[in-house]
């Protein structure tokens, strides 16, 4: 019987499955539920799709079935599948089962994106290192080029369809709660799916301050290492004003004295320290790299400096977790106007209650999950768009005051996703100031 090759999804992942197969003439099936999803104008004559619904037959008489990270492997008709015996993977475990190289994997609710780039940069200076995974290029379009590394950040979602993959190192930066629309038994299922990095891994490295990222079944063949605040190997030591970066009771530098903004990213520095001391690159350019990084678009990005007022993009908030890390930041001092809201994961927004109960943070919401929002916090201002939030707060300004969309939410009830949001912000930011 000839193998019927199924992708399920055609974003960026399905179209880099497609053309992975045909590269190894296989003819794969593809189908979306989505009616127009975004590469069906690109899908090869010899391609047979189905789009608007998934197609129960096609699903059941597949030999092997290729899911994007935006199908559940949860799915009923999956589970069918499953059930049938049916071989379920992701594009991650294609990728693994295609190189020799050594990979390392980052994952964790927040940071993955700033650690892959970081230790991205890195590790491009000394070796050569392909990048991709949830950060935005699909994975096997990373295999065409020969790299001496490659350094993809997973999502839960990707993880979800892991089976032999074997990183050479692999992270787990934080966990918290997270797409709790995609896991019904909650965080312990979100967390088992993290997890699953370690399974395989050489190196797994752990942050000593969050049990959740503790690998659970140890292994004798593997090593941990750990990065913390004030615990770990790796550790941000806290004195008075100062973060410094203390490896082994040596203090090798002083946080404050970087580009990089905020305790969070300051752990996440020492992660990317733990991963090119095992790469055994030189303290000296690992350090130059920190000191001077620059964080991503999109995240604690001051974009705007008017009369005073400070405009900051944290579009890349996408949950209550960097909400919160982004007003941490910013502390209690400053009268603060926050963005929120947008499409509802089953967020926890009440975990933000001791920040948001602050008499000086004045919440604007929108988007889908402003009910919500507006039931635990009902001092918030309800408006339709985050257009109209500018709008309204660009006329009550003072002197002193930041204005700051850190939304803990997905961007796509909106926009097409955080990058358009946060481009959508600056714009009108810019528009209205
Ligand atoms: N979808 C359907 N029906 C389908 C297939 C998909 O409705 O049959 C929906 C999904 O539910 C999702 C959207 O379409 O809302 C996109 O899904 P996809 O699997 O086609 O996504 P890709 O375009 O392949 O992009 C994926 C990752 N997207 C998701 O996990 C939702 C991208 O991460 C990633 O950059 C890319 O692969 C390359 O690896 C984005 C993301 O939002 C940035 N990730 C989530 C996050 O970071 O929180 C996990």
């Amino acid at each position: 019987m000839t193998k019927k090759v199924l992708i399920i999804g055609l974003g960026v992942t399905g179209f880099s499955c497609i053309k992975f197969f045909i590269k190894q003439g296989i003819i794969p099936y593809v189908m979306d539920s989505r009616t127009n999803p975004p590469f069906i104008k690109k899908i090869p004559s010899s391609v047979k799709y189905c789009v608007g619904y998934l197609n129960k037959d096609w699903i059941l008489t597949a030999s092997l079935i290729v899911i994007s990270p935006g199908i559940s492997l949860f799915h009923p008709l999956l589970k069918d599948a499953a059930k049938k015996g049916i071989k379920i993977i992701g594009d991650i475990e294609l990728f693994y089962n295609s190189t020799k190289t050594p990979i390392i994997a980052i994952t964790g609710t927040n940071g993955k994106s700033t650690v892959t780039n970081m230790i991205g940069k890195i590790i491009n200076n000394y070796y050569s290192a392909g990048i991709g995974g949830n950060i935005g290029c699909p994975v096997l379009d990373l295999l065409s080029n020969f790299q001496n590394f490659y350094i993809i950040e997973l999502s839960s979602f990707q993880l979800e369809t892991v089976k032999k993959f074997k990183p050479f190192i692999s992270v787990i930066l934080n966990i918290s709660s997270d797409h709790m629309d995609r896991y019904p038994l909650g965080i312990k299922q979100y967390q088992e799916t993290k997890l699953k990095i370690y399974k395989n891994s050489s190196i797994c490295i752990y942050n000593a301050n969050d049990f959740l990222t503790y690998p659970n079944n140890l292994q004798i063949h593997q090593q941990y290492i750990s990065f913390g605040i004030n615990k770990g190997k790796y550790q941000l030591y806290k004195n008075q004003n100062n973060n410094y970066l203390k490896i082994n009771n040596d203090i090798i530098l002083n946080f404050n004295h970087t580009k990089l903004l905020g305790t969070h990213n300051y752990v996440n520095a020492l992660a990317v320290l733990a991963i090119a001391d095992i790469l055994h690159i030189p303290r000296k350019i690992s350090l130059k790299y920190i000191c001077n990084y620059e964080l991503n678009n999109h995240t604690l990005q001051i974009i705007h400096r008017k009369n005073g007022v400070i405009w900051i993009n944290d579009s890349k908030s996408t949950n209550v977790n960097s909400t919160k890390a982004a007003l941490n930041f910013l502390g209690k001092d400053k009268r603060i106007w926050l963005l929120l809201g947008g499409y509802d994961k089953n967020c926890e927004f009440h975990l933000l209650k001791k920040y948001l109960m602050n008499n000086k943070i004045h919440i604007y919401c929108f988007g889908l999950a402003s009910k919500k929002i507006m039931s635990l916090y009902p001092k918030a201002i309800l408006v339709r768009t985050m257009a109209d939030a500018i709008k309204n707060i660009s006329k009550l300004l003072k002197y002193g005051d930041i204005v700051l969309l850190s939304p803990a939410c997905s961007s796509i009830d909106q926009f097409k996703n955080f990058k358009d949001r946060g481009i959508k912000f600056i714009e009108l930011v810019k528009q209205n100031n």
